[in-house]
Formats: C-alpha cells, sequence, structure tokens
C-alpha cells in the first residue's frame, strides 16, 4: 500500500470516528460538530464586519457663512471585539478642525421603522456627534417621544475620544454604547458647521440621500 493511501485511510477513518462521537454528542446535547475541538464553553470569535463607502468631491451644498465647506469623501467601519472603529476622511484642505463638525446616526436594529426616521429612509436609534474642537464625540440616542413633541430627537447617551487625522476623524466606541449587539448596522454621516448659536449648516451627506445607507456586515 503507498503511503498517500495509507494517510487517505487514516483520515478517513479519523473522520468517521469524529462523525461517531458527534452523533453521540449531538444526542447528550453538546456537540461542536463541524467547528473544531474547541470546547463548548469558549465562545467562538465573531468575524470581522466591515463597510467602506465613498462619496464625491465638491458634492457640497454652497453657503457665504462657510467659505470652505466639509466636503466628506470617505468612511470606513470596523467591527471587532466588541467595538466599533468609525474613519471618516474629508477631502483634503476642507477639515476645519475648529469648525468641522460629523454626525454618524446608526439603524442600530436595521428596522427602519424604529429610530428616527431620515430622508434615505434610515430608522436611526444611535448617533455620535465628532466634536474635533472638543477632541470628542457625543454618543447620542434616538428620543422618539421627544422628537414627536418637537423637542430634541436625539439626548446624550454618553461620549468617547476621537483620534484627529490629517483629514479626519477616528472613533472608538463599544457596540453596548450604540445598543448593538452584533455589530450588524447600517448608518449614514453627514457634516455640519455650526453657525450661530441657534443654527447649523448641513453641507455634505455620505451616503448621499438618494442613494440606500450603508451597511456593516
Ligand atoms: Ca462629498
Ligand atoms: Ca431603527
Amino acid at each position: 500500500m503507498r503511503h498517500k493511501e495509507t494517510i487517505g485511510m487514516t483520515w478517513s477513518a479519523v473522520t468517521r470516528m469524529a462523525r461517531r462521537t458527534c452523533a453521540a454528542a449531538a444526542i447528550a446535547g453538546a456537540c461542536g460538530c463541524g467547528s473544531s475541538a474547541t470546547p463548548p464553553s469558549t465562545p467562538t470569535p465573531a468575524p470581522m464586519l466591515r463597510a467602506d463607502v465613498t462619496d464625491p468631491i465638491g458634492d457640497t451644498v454652497p453657503d457665504a457663512r462657510v467659505p470652505v465647506p466639509p466636503d466628506l469623501v470617505r468612511a470606513t467601519a470596523t467591527v471587532e471585539n466588541g467595538n466599533l472603529t468609525l474613519v471618516v476622511s474629508l477631502a483634503p484642505g476642507t477639515f476645519d478642525r475648529q469648525t468641522t463638525r460629523v454626525v454618524a446616526l446608526f439603524d442600530t436594529d436595521q428596522n427602519p421603522a424604529t429610530g428616527i426616521r431620515q430622508q434615505n429612509g434610515l430608522g436611526a436609534d444611535f448617533g455620535l456627534d465628532f466634536f474635533p474642537g472638543a477632541g470628542r464625540t457625543t454618543i447620542v440616542r434616538a428620543d422618539e417621544p421627544g422628537c414627536a413633541a418637537r423637542q430634541s430627537c436625539f439626548v446624550d447617551a454618553g461620549s468617547a475620544s476621537i483620534a484627529i487625522l490629517s483629514d479626519g476623524m477616528q472613533a472608538v466606541v463599544p457596540l453596548s454604547a450604540i445598543g448593538s449587539a452584533s455589530g450588524r448596522l447600517s448608518f449614514q454621516m453627514s457634516s455640519y458647521v455650526v453657525v450661530s448659536p441657534t443654527a447649523s449648516v448641513t453641507f455634505d451627506f455620505l451616503p448621499d440621500v438618494s442613494l440606500a445607507p450603508a451597511r456593516v456586515q
């Protein structure tokens, strides 16, 4: 018998044995069949989830009060080890650390009927309000009754630090802080500038409002 056949038979025998073992364990309700020899008490690491979304340069809405409007060009979202890392990039020269603000809205339960309905159909349950001038992002939660009463549609639900990049920002937040268990969510970002104590101007959306929300999956 050639060596290759020996290995083939041996492996086949091992597989048969494993199947039998698994079949017995399955009856007892504790089988890791098809995965590995990892004990059932050790959770399998969740696969990394990701979204990478781009937006055109030069598609901001003009406003005389803001000579250089913040122009969103890219967002990447990564979910790993129970955290969401969100990186937003702006067109070169359009990110002003003192005045640029960016908000990310998450449809955490991926249900358009819950949360605050957006123009593109997103039902926003949570959000991040990036404030580079203060070096942090505010975590906000949808307040549906407040919104219906024409008060604030989102209320503060915590904060996280942000890293300032050359043309953008990065935030890392625990999934639990934005009400997400799996990390699978839809989102949309927008850039804005506060132009007076009572007014802000939104300049750009990513993805555009005519497109479906971005999906982390
Ligand atoms: Ca843009
Ligand atoms: Ca929702």
